[in-house]
């Protein structure tokens, strides 16, 4: 029951977004049930101001996580993406999607997109369509234009809703949203997010009947340590106890370990350039976000490719869906990034957005940037025509000898080789708690994990100047093992120097001098380096080349500051252990397939910044 307490109480952060507002007082509710073009009747809340004196835009939710109410009198607590446009003045729905709590249907994560839909064939586009058809048809009060908007899983439905193709759609904002569960939520290249199992039941559904009630199948576990406890259950299939058989999402992440023809059809990030209407999109993510970091920045990626859509991206110093709370004071764990942000936010940038395309058509400029995006080192908003910047240049550095991180390429041919124990993983934070999902970890400090032999240190000299990163970074690794398969971790840290000053939020035990800033981190499970549909085994001890991106940044690296990357093979229980020794499917393995092995990083190895040219 704990678990369903917590599950709720994370849910319901995406709707507390406007605290203080009295919505009974300025909103009536209405329930309906709208047919789908399959005859499936998907159940619709609609808030429409009282004010019946002029017309409004409608903005619309869909969501698997339920229009129900959280509030009292039936009515969510907050509605809407933000206070400014509450008071404002919207009409405000959200929509059960198919299969999911009061709506008809049956349920499927991440339904896959048919381009060319004959019939009554249906997917998550097609019931968009339906819905926006018949509220500009049947809603009163609305002046004909619909936006759409969500946070995370209803983010990906906002995505989906850009291929719609319904002409009243004018202004959609995907936040958090999910690109594609191989790369976003439970899995990162390839390897399972085991910190995330235990809300695999949240998405599990029964075959054919929708998910009404009792809407996740988790039978509750431990709340123990939770290093410890998957420590004990390993290999994965000791776990397996804890779920029913109904947790059908469960069964088929164990069934598809390899992106197959169920995954890669239900990536939406693909379709994104197919955009036949000209909708105006804002996507929306947080530096710092655990969970869905892939969706936000490859979806704007692929939808800019569309030049003739007004397409931007803003990118703040939030964790998943931080902009979504009212926190006066924006920190991450023990590091602060400013006050206000998310107020700036929802008033400057969010409510302008939805206003400038559903209230005055669009006309005119927006006033908004290309990519708003904020610099989590020198903790400050930046404004650029594009995303990644014009002024970047890609800058190479070695991972080299003496574990120096070098531009200077060392040309002595050498390694740097650690053993990989399976029973003693690198832990993935100093603060590992069953939690909903980490998301603390992504700013915590490194230093835990630089002191063990199992991690490779490579640190720049104490920087004589600033150093921007403002892209993506790609780690190229020369690599070997004297096992058959393997995961390379590659982590980048701003290391503070030792007079840092000391924030609120820093944790007595921790002072910041010398704090090692993780800014960005990422898995390649090694059996999928060259394909994520047709994995590979390693040669033991072959000199072999793994290639690791890693997500976007916008960080300054300040003068004083010095630049490090840390290398290991697990990053546990973030991500499950790899056996080490290659299997078919690793959620099969078996306890003799989990073997200590021995890993070697070259010094021919380089890792390559976006930086912004000064
Ligand atoms: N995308 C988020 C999530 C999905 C599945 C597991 C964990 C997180 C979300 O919808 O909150």
């Amino acid at each position: 029951m704990k678990l369903k307490l917590l599950v709720l109480t994370f849910l319901s952060v995406f709707v507390l977004n406007a605290q203080g507002y009295d919505v009974k007082a300025h909103y009536t509710k209405k329930e309906v049930s709208i047919e789908m073009r399959d005859g499936i009747h998907l159940h619709t809340t609609i808030y429409s101001p009282k004010d019946t004196s002029k017309k409004y835009p409608i903005v619309m939710q869909r969501t698997p996580y339920s229009c129900q109410p959280y509030g009292p009198d039936k009515y969510r607590a907050t509605i809407g993406p933000d206070k400014t446009m509450m008071e404002e003045g919207y009409i405000i729905v959200y929509q059960d999607v198919r299969g999911r709590w009061n709506s008809e249907g049956v349920y499927d994560n991440m339904r896959a997109y048919i381009p060319n839909k004959k019939g009554k064939q249906v997917d998550e586009a097609s019931d968009t369509y339906d819905t926006i058809d018949w509220l500009v048809k049947n809603v009163p009060n609305n002046n004909g234009n619909v936006g759409t908007w969500g946070i995370s899983y209803p983010g990906f439905y906002a995505s989906y809703s850009l291929l719609s193709e319904h002409p009243a759609l004018k202004a959609v904002s995907p936040q958090a949203c999910i690109g594609d569960f191989f790369f976003d939520d439970f899995h990162h290249n390839g390897a399972f997010l085991l910190s995330y199992w235990r809300i695999t039941g949240l998405f599990g559904y029964e075959k054919d009947t929708p998910m009404t009630k009792d809407w996740y199948k988790i039978t509750d576990v431990p709340t123990q340590d939770q290093y410890q406890f998957f420590l004990d259950h390993m290999p994965l299939s000791k776990l397996d106890t804890f779920y029913s058989k109904e947790n059908v999402f469960y069964e088929q992440i164990k069934d598809h370990p390899n992106y197959d023809e169920f995954w890669k059809p239900r990536g939406l990030v693909q379709h994104l350039n197919d955009i036949k209407k000209k909708p105006a999109v804002m996507f929306v993510g947080g530096w710092f976000d655990a969970e869905d970091l892939y969706g936000p920045l490859n979806s704007y990626a692929q939808v800019e490719e569309n030049k003739k859509l007004y397409n931007t991206i803003v990118m703040g110093p939030w964790s998943h869906g931080d902009w979504a709370r009212n926190k006066e004071r924006q920190a991450i764990g023990n590091v602060y990034f400013g006050s206000d942000i998310s107020k700036f936010f929802q008033e400057n940038i969010q409510s302008k957005f939805f206003h400038h395309f559903l209230k005055e058509d669009g006309k005119g400029e927006s006033g908004l940037p290309e990519a708003y995006m904020y610099n989590t080192g020198s903790n400050e908003w930046n404004k650029f025509d594009s995303w990644p910047p014009e002024n970047t240049i890609k800058e190479t550095y070695g991972l080299g000898a003496h574990q120096a991180l070098s531009k200077m390429m060392t040309r002595e041919f050498s390694f740097a080789e650690f053993v990989s124990d399976p029973k003693k993983p690198v832990p993935y934070s100093e603060d590992i708690k069953f939690v909903f999902t980490p998301r603390k970890y992504m700013t915590d400090d490194q230093r835990f994990a630089a002191r063990r032999p199992d991690v490779l240190v490579f640190e720049t000299p104490v920087l004589e100047d600033d150093i921007t990163l403002a892209g993506d970074i790609l780690a190229k690794l020369k690599v070997s093992t004297t096992g058959t398969d393997a995961d390379w971790i590659v982590k980048v840290i701003d290391v503070f120097p030792s007079d840092a000053e000391d924030f609120e939020e820093t944790q007595e035990y921790l002072k910041m001098d010398n704090y090692h800033m993780m800014v960005r981190s990422e898995v390649m499970r090694g059996r999928f380096r060259n394909s994520f549909e047709n994995p590979e085994p390693f040669v033991p001890n072959q000199v072999t080349n793994v290639d690791v991106k890693l997500q976007d940044v916008f960080h300054t690296f300040k003068k004083g500051h010095k630049i490090q990357v840390q290398i290991q093979s697990s990053w546990f229980p973030l991500i499950d252990m790899n056996p080490q020794t290659y299997v078919e499917n690793i959620y099969k393995a078996e306890a003799k397939d989990f073997q200590k092995q021995t890993h070697r990083v070259y010094n021919m190895s380089t890792i390559e910044f976006t930086v912004l040219k000064k």
